[in-house]
């Protein structure tokens, strides 16, 4: 008897995380264009988050950053790309670090075929993005290469966008029940008769994904997000809503038709308990600079559930009184933990962005992915020694920099016995 758990893959912070200003609609992103980053410190973070839940539910894993600069990236785009600096920019992103874009993920009891499915997300809105997937294959590849109890797709045509887990939210009694898998969308700027920001995520994607991974119909929910959360910078659903075991958290303005899409998960998962938070106390504007719902929603070994929040949601006072508000009540989420992500924050990457759930039996996966206290210890040494302390705009195309980074991932793969990803 196998036992199915939720292992979290977080992404560790590449040596080239830098502030470029590249996603249309992340209003982090935008506003802090062009100032200093601080690499080392944002891969700290991270893994200080990792070793914070590795303590607090028992299972954690990773997934490395990608070859960055991509030169071959700045050769498809022509001789002279690397003049333009938003073109510079894409070919040093760090964008992996935000695995919740990595793929969808099918747990085992939800697919056809008894195997937890992933299907890599295309990421085609983004130039900066839309790059990653090849690589990202090939470390889901390697992590799940177990054909016993994974699938792993090629991702879905590149016509279709797909942002991956961060538009996908599953609802189940318990982890190694079989759940009801809801899949969000958004209309795009033609369907919607104008609007400021484009939806990443294409129903024919969320669609498609549903397909390959065998889900039965009765038990898979297409939801439309709001437009007004997306031109408000919700540019993921999972800015605006998180789901865990049989509890929705969600923004009031979250999806196009509030009541239809509350009435639809309830159709299909009938224990649904939903935790709204109503515009009134929390505005959209408010959830987005907070963060509030770009939390883990993690069930706690103890009973109920953890909500692991950023830093940012103790500093606004209406969001921090909401959620004292919701602990003093007698709701599911019976804990708050806020974290500190604030180099990924600044490029509107939370806790949930960082990391992709994935409900498997941890033998079943490569052990090379999975964290460990000594583990976080040595990656750790990696990261002070060898991650650039500081980026700014200017630094990027330097041959020095180039060399730092590219050795700072290097080390990490040595220590992690992964240089086949070399
Ligand atoms: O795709 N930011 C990412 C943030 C992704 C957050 N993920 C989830 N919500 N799941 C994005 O917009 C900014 C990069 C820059 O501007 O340099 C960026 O790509």
């Amino acid at each position: 008897m196998t036992s199915l758990v939720e292992v979290n893959f977080d992404g560790i912070v590449g040596p080239s995380h830098n502030y470029a200003g590249l996603s249309l609609g992340n209003v982090a992103s935008a506003k802090h264009q062009g100032q200093t980053s601080y690499p080392r410190a944002a891969a700290l973070q991270g893994l200080a988050k990792m070793r914070g839940n590795l303590a607090r539910f028992g299972h954690q894993g990773f997934l490395l950053p990608l070859p960055r600069p991509n030169t071959d990236l700045l050769d498809q785009l022509g001789p002279g790309a690397q003049d333009n600096p938003a073109l510079l920019a894409a070919a040093y992103s760090a964008s992996s670090m935000w695995t919740a874009n990595a793929a969808t993920v099918s747990p085992a009891p939800d697919t056809a075929d008894g195997r937890c499915h992933l299907t890599p997300a295309n990421l085609v809105t983004m130039l900066h993005r839309a790059q990653e997937w090849p690589d990202t294959k090939r470390m889901l590849d390697l992590a799940f290469a177990d054909s016993a109890h994974f699938t792993v797709h090629d991702p879905v045509p590149p016509t279709f966008g797909d942002e991956g887990a961060a538009n996908h939210m599953r609802l189940c009694a318990s982890h190694d029940d079989s759940g009801v898998e809801v899949f969000v969308y958004g209309r795009s700027l033609a369907e919607r008769g104008g609007g400021k920001f484009p939806a990443r995520q294409h129903i024919e994607a969320s669609r498609a994904v549903a397909r390959l991974h065998g889900l039965d119909p009765a038990r898979t929910v297409f939801i439309e997000q709001n437009p007004v959360a997306i031109d408000a910078g919700a540019f993921h659903n999972d800015v605006v809503a998180v789901a865990n075991g049989d509890t929705i958290f969600a923004h009031e303005l979250a999806f196009a038709d509030r009541q239809g899409a509350y009435d639809a998960m309830r159709k299909a998962f009938p224990a649904l308990q939903v935790v709204e938070v109503p515009d009134s106390a929390v505005s959209l504007a408010d959830a987005i600079t907070s963060y509030l719902f770009n939390a883990q929603l993690v069930t706690r070994p103890v009973g109920g559930m953890a909500l692991v929040v950023p830093e940012e949601c103790r500093e606004n006072a209406r969001v921090w009184s909401y959620l004292e508000g919701m602990l003093a009540g007698n709701g599911p989420i019976r804990e708050v933990v806020p974290v500190d992500v604030r180099e990924s924050m600044a490029n509107g990457g939370g806790p949930a962005c960082l990391r992709l759930r994935v409900v498997c039996d941890p033998a079943t996966v490569d052990p090379r992915f999975l964290l460990t206290e000594a583990k976080a210890d040595a990656m750790e040494a990696i990261i002070a020694r060898e991650w650039p302390e500081q980026i700014d705009p200017a630094d990027l195309g330097k041959s020095s920099l180039d060399n730092a980074i590219r050795t700072a991932r290097y080390a990490l793969l040595e220590t992690l016995g992964l240089t086949e990803l070399g």
